[in-house]
C-alpha cells in the first residue's frame, strides 16, 4: 500500500484541525514505565504522588490499539541509564535542595530494583502498554527522547512526518520531546487524556502553552477527537 496517495485524516484540534497523514504518523508514547507510575519507582523518590498517573494507561492503550489494527508507526520511550550510570550526569544525579537529607537517587535500589536502570524491574514500561517486537523502543538519558538517541533517524526511515503524543509527564518529558520534535520538523499533536502530570495545573499549563500563538509548539486533541478521525480511514 502506497501511504504517501491516501488522503490525510482531520482531527479536531486546537488550536485548529490537525491533519494526519496514514502511515506516516507516529504513535509517540513517553515513558510509560513503571518507575514513573506505580509507588517504590523514581518518581515516588522524587516526592510525588504518582496515583495521578495512572489515568494515562486506558486512554493511551485505545490509541496503540488503533495503530496497531491499521499497522501504523509506534513508538515507545524509557527514560533510563545504564547500569554503570556512564550517560547519567552528576547535576542529574544529584540534584538536591542543599541541606536536605539525600532522597533515593538514580541508580541506587528500591523495591522495583535501581531506579531508572535500564533492564531494572521498575524501568519497565506498564504491562498494559507493552511494547510488540516489531515497534520501535527507544532509550533516553534525558527528559527529550530525540537527545542522545537515534529516534529522529528511526523516524526518517520510516518516513514518519506527523507525530502524536501520549505519555508522562505531560510537563517535563512529553513536552521537551514535543518541543524536541517541533524544531525537527515533526507537526506533533498531544492526546489530553492520555497524558498525565504529578501536577495538574502544569499539564493544563502545558497544554495551553503547545497550542498558543497559532500552535507554536503543535496541537492538542481529546482522545475521541484522534479516534473518530482514525476511524475515518477506509
Ligand atoms: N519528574 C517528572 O515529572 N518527570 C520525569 O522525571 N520524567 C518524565 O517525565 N518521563
Amino acid at each position: 500500500m502506497n501511504t504517501m496517495l491516501q488522503p490525510t485524516l482531520t482531527v479536531a484540534a486546537q488550536p485548529f484541525a490537525f491533519e494526519l497523514p496514514p502511515g506516516r504518523t507516529a504513535l509517540v508514547i513517553i515513558d510509560m514505565q513503571r518507575d514513573f507510575i506505580e509507588p517504590g519507582g523514581f518518581g515516588a523518590a522524587l516526592g510525588n504522588d504518582v496515583t495521578l498517573l495512572e489515568a494515562a494507561i486506558a486512554p493511551t492503550r485505545a490509541l496503540l490499539q488503533a495503530w496497531r489494527e491499521r499497522g501504523w508507526p509506534v513508538v515507545h520511550t524509557r527514560e533510563s541509564h545504564a547500569p554503570d550510570l556512564h550517560d547519567c550526569p552528576p547535576a542529574k544525579r544529584d540534584r538536591a535542595e542543599p541541606g536536605t537529607q539525600p532522597a533515593l537517587r538514580i541508580g541506587d535500589p528500591g523495591p522495583m530494583g535501581r531506579l531508572l536502570v535500564r533492564g531494572e524491574p521498575g524501568n519497565d514500561i506498564v504491562p498494559a502498554l507493552a511494547p510488540l517486537p516489531d515497534e520501535v523502543v527507544i532509550d533516553k538519558p534525558g527528559k527529550g527522547a530525540f537527545y542522545g538517541t537515534a529516534l529522529h533517524e528511526a523516524l526518517q526511515v520510516r518516513g514518519v512526518t506527523h507525530l502524536v503524543f501520549a505519555g508522562v509527564t505531560t510537563e517535563v518529558c512529553v513536552q521537551t520531546t514535543m518541543r524536541e520534535a517541533n524544531d525537527r520538523g515533526y507537526d506533533s499533536l498531544l492526546v489530553d487524556e492520555a497524558t498525565q502530570s504529578y501536577f495538574p495545573e502544569f499539564k493544563a499549563a502545558t497544554l495551553a502553552m503547545i497550542t498558543a500563538q497559532g500552535g507554536i509548539v503543535g496541537w492538542v486533541a481529546s482522545l475521541s477527537a484522534v479516534l473518530a478521525a482514525v476511524q475515518q480511514e477506509a
